[in-house]
């Protein structure tokens, strides 16, 4: 049965059940929703997810929303692949960085992602607010520098294997540029985003989401 992912593209949210169902090789389809026009605040769709928000995976009769079980949901179709251990301290240590991506990291990204480059680029809302600004730096460096530790040990987020965790928070990366996300002092963080940038897969979900391709500076 064909997976449906309700998504707008150009959200790293979006991205990141995109591009782990290519990477699998899943037979899944695109219900692409444009958020600011609002296609997702529909009763159809709420229905689907009370939320009103993306992603949302459909197969079937089967609904789930929230990106990082999607992910283990995605996984779970190969686990040969080993996106998603199967023994349990493996899971959890993949869960444990998924966890720390929606809690910490995430937010840190979306301050930047929002007031360098929704705000003033896509809704055309104004300039940067500096102190949401000054508060994303705050939250931002001190994730970095956990991240940017944990890889100068190991080639991946959560090891030596590449894991569903590394799709999730390396989607927002894909906007370091545009939304000036400060990556100067983070080098093993950079080596590793260029690294997934270059998987067939990513590059195959960036051209889906309009995004450039070139390879990361
Ligand atoms: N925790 C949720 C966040 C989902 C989320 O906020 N998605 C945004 C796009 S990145 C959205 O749908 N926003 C629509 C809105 O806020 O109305 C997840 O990880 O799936």
């Amino acid at each position: 049965m064909t997976i449906e992912i309700y998504a707008f593209p150009p959200s790293p949210r979006a991205f990141l059940a995109m591009a782990l169902a290519n990477h699998l090789g899943l037979d899944w389809t695109l219900r692409a929703l444009d958020l600011p026009k609002g296609e997702h605040k529909t009763a159809e769709f709420a229905a689907l997810n009370p939320n009103m928000r993306i992603p949302t995976l459909k197969e079937g009769d089967y609904v789930l929303w929230e990106s990082g079980a999607i992910l283990q949901y995605l996984a779970g179709k190969k686990p040969q692949s080993g996106l998603l251990p199967t023994d349990e301290t493996g899971r959890l240590n993949v869960t444990r960085w998924q966890f720390w991506d929606a809690c910490h990291w995430d937010q840190a990204c979306a301050i930047y992602l929002f007031e360098n480059f929704v705000k003033p680029v896509i809704v055309k809302g104004g300039e940067p607010d500096q102190a949401a600004l000054t508060r994303g730096a705050e939250l931002f460096h001190r994730a970095a520098k956990v991240l940017d530790g944990q890889l100068k040990r190991n080639k991946f987020v959560a090891g030596d294997r590449l894991t569903v965790a590394d799709f999730s928070i390396g989607a927002p990366l894909n906007y370091a540029q545009a939304a000036r996300i400060p990556l100067e002092d983070y080098p093993e963080i950079t080596r590793w985003y260029a690294a997934l940038r270059a998987l067939p897969a990513w590059q195959k979900t960036l051209a889906q989401c309009g995004l450039p391709t070139a390879a990361a500076a």
